[in-house]
């Protein structure tokens, strides 16, 4: 009996994909197609697969060529399944060819004639038009936001505004972006959605003129920095059914996501301590440093670490207390405790004072220790008290990270889905609530 098999994502299963099954079922009697791990995908830099991997499975079972279909999973499970299956052909579509001439050392490599004329991203592109993204603020993440969107089929950058037209054009000069706008209201008519990356005290204004346009919001860390404004914001983009989304982007983060839904899972049995940190040390007159524009420790580097908290041990804290110091009405440093009836947490963050970056989660049967800078995870482990029973995880961080969270505020969008389970609006709202706690000044006490 002759094997075969063949791999492949299989999104919006399409005639090119039948064609190449029938044509691979030909090669032998019996064929193993293996469908990819919505994981995998994402690993190899595929954001944009519609079709869950069940829905894939069973696209490519009901065109009756495949005899048996497996996940696949990792980098390098070709050779194992080769092997475990006793594989007589690999075969793959012709654009492909070249790039698996290292199986020829296990079973023959066949490269079968790719169907000319389709293909699962013009299907996509067929299914969509584009979002057009509006960017508000012209800073440095902006410009990270314009490459970052490039990963993320279906969304455009399209305009551009800063209430100084000098710095709009700059902006739209360096980034091929033709609008360019000092008028808000004309600049919220010309697009769909807006990406906010405006200083800290003007996102509230921003997020509510757009909802109020109707245009959907990404807005940039921390979106607001009181509960009650977080809140209100969230209901009037539901009242609207836009979506509003904090771009929280450790929170999108392939990475995260699983260390995330390990812990859940119990591999450290319960989380009894998180403890995040983060520093980046600034000096002279930075916007970091300057009071007047909601400078601070708390205010700069806290969402990453209160996002983790909040995922990890949930929004009904007990108690909250702070040490900072301060230098020039600032904290230059500051240790936030926030403790549950069933865990404690804590932030340390430096914008003067170093630390090292990390996140400890500390649970009854092992912790994890994510190594600094954790909030660009790209690698955790799970530790134990016996060591051989420890777990390293590694993934790849693809460019500024920013293409994770443009891929969910897009896709919330084409599927009318105003929540996402990976960044709530009620977490949200919860991480504004603390740091307004913060500001109040109640539960802080200042270091001599
Ligand atoms: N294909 C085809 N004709 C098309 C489109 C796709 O013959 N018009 C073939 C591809 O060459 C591939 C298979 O259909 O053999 C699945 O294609 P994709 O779903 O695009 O999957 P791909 O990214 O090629 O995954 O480990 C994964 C594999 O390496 C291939």
């Amino acid at each position: 009996m002759i094997k075969v098999i063949t791999y492949g994502t299989y999104d919006l299963l399409h005639e090119g994909h039948i064609n190449l099954l029938r044509r691979a079922k030909e090669l032998g009697d019996y064929l193993i197609v293996g469908v990819t791990s919505d994981s995998f995908d994402r690993g190899r830099g595929k954001l944009n697969v519609r079709n869950n991997v069940l829905e894939r499975v069973d696209a490519v079972k009901a065109t009756g060529y495949a005899d048996e279909i497996i996940i696949e999973d990792y980098v390098g499970q070709k050779i194992d399944d080769i092997q475990k299956f006793g594989i007589d052909i690999f075969a793959i579509g012709s654009d492909w060819k070249g790039k698996f001439e290292y199986l020829n050392e296990y079973c023959k490599v066949v490269y079968l004639p790719r169907t000319e004329g389709i293909s699962s991203t013009m299907l996509r592109a067929k299914t969509t038009t584009d979002i057009n993204i509006g960017i508000i603020g012209t800073g440095r993440i902006a410009g990270r936001f314009i490459s970052e969107s490039k990963y993320v089929s279906g969304v455009e950058v399209t305009s551009v505004y800063n209430p100084k037209l000098s710095e709009a054009n700059v902006f739209s000069e360096k980034f091929a972006v033709k609008g360019r706008y000092d008028d808000i209201d004309s600049f919220l008519e010309k697009v769909d959605a807006v990406y906010i990356a405006s200083p800290h005290l003007t996102h509230y204004g921003y997020i509510k003129q757009a909802l109020l346009f109707g245009k959907h919001v990404l807005c940039e860390i921390p979106m607001v920095l009181r509960g009650d404004e977080a809140k209100e914001l969230y209901e009037l983009a539901r009242k609207k059914n836009l979506v509003l989304l904090e771009a929280s982007k450790t929170a999108f983060s392939p990475a995260w996501n699983h260390l995330q839904v390990l812990v859940k899972s119990g591999v450290i049995g319960d989380v009894i301590d998180v403890k995040a940190s983060l520093s980046k040390l600034v000096s002279g007159d930075v916007r970091e440093l300057d009071a007047n524009q909601a400078g601070g420790s708390m205010t700069e580097l806290s969402s990453f670490p209160l996002m983790s908290i909040v995922k990890l041990l949930g929004m009904d804290y007990a108690e909250l207390n702070f040490h900072s110091k301060i230098v020039n009405g600032v904290d230059v440093f500051t240790r936030g405790v926030i403790n549950y009836d069933n865990a404690t947490s804590s932030i340390t963050l430096g914008l003067g004072v170093k630390t090292e970056g990390n996140l400890v989660i500390s649970g009854t049967k092992g912790y994890v220790l994510v190594p600094s800078p954790w909030w660009l995870t790209n690698y955790f482990e799970v530790r134990y008290e016996d060591q051989n029973l420890n777990q390293k995880y590694f993934y790849a961080w693809q460019g500024e990270g920013l293409r994770y969270e443009i891929q969910e505020f897009a896709s919330m969008i084409v599927q009318g889905r105003i929540s996402s389970y990976k960044l709530s609006w009620i977490e949200s709202v919860t991480i504004a609530g603390i740091i307004e706690e913060y500001i109040k000044g109640d539960r802080t006490k200042i270091l001599k």
